[in-house]
């Protein structure tokens, strides 16, 4: 072997093993900050499944899942993608004309977030819950996964008719509820707290909070108290 062929494989062994390193330490420190984002926010990787219309295509009753409820317009939609920190999420789900569907929403394997987009929306009065019919019902009666139901309600005017009828259903199954209370940012600190107080005499959440998705504010704990229906 002549000295100009044995440079040139030294130099491509070289560059074989810097690149072999230098590939292994990118992924090592991808891997590395995904593990340091998930463990800052959990609910970064939710991603959208699937939507139910039929009680029948539910999937199978394991893990745990946290219904997400509220008024449209409450923000709840905001709300999943601040929690996220995903400012499309909410929207991927959104089917135009289905207003009696769960939406599921995976956090991690074994953890849902089921969005209910047409509470509130269908006709008027007391049988708006009526309007979710069997699905609603039979989800509720036959859940065993069902830990929690998070009822979202503006700041400015919580427990409308229809919140009331949800925290109806919750309790007539025994199941907890948290009240949040969204667009914290368009009241003062004072009158927020003073919200929160008369809704805590209203009702018998499990915990209650208020968010801004404006501003960022109250996620950490939503964050928390969702992280504490896996442990129940
Ligand atoms: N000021 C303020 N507006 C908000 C907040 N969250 C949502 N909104 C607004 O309220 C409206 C309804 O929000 P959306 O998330 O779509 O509500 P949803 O129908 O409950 O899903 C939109 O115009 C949002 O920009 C918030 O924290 N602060
Ligand atoms: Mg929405």
């Amino acid at each position: 072997m002549t000295v100009e062929a044995m440079l040139k494989l030294i130099i491509k062994q070289v560059f074989n093993i810097s690149f072999t390193l230098w590939l292994r330490t990118h992924i090592i420190c991808r891997a590395c900050s995904e593990i340091n984002d998930l463990m800052k926010n959990p609910f970064k990787n939710t991603a959208f499944l699937f939507g139910v219309t039929n009680a029948k295509n539910l999937p199978n009753d394991c893990g745990i899942e946290v219904l997400l409820s509220g008024r449209s317009n409450a923000g709840k939609s905001s709300a999943l993608n601040s929690l996220a920190e995903n400012k499309k999420l909410a929207r991927i789900s959104k089917t135009p004309g289905r207003t009696t569907e769960i939406n599921f929403f995976e956090v991690e394997e074994g953890y849902k977030l089921l969005d209910l987009p047409g509470y509130g929306f269908a006709k008027s009065g007391r049988s708006r819950i009526k309007d979710w019919g069997s699905l609603l019902g039979e989800y509720f009666a036959n859940r065993k996964a069902l830990k929690g139901v998070l009822i979202f309600m503006d700041i400015r005017h919580p427990l409308k008719p229809i919140d009331l009828e949800m925290i109806k259903l919750c309790e007539s199954f025994d199941t907890d509820y948290v009240a949040v209370l969204t667009k914290s940012d368009k009241v003062s600190k004072n009158i927020s707290a003073k919200t929160i107080q008369q809704v805590s005499e209203a009702i018998n959440a499990k915990e209650i909070l208020a968010i801004s998705s404006l501003n960022k504010t109250g996620f950490e704990k939503l964050r928390k108290v969702l992280i504490g229906f896996k442990y129940e």
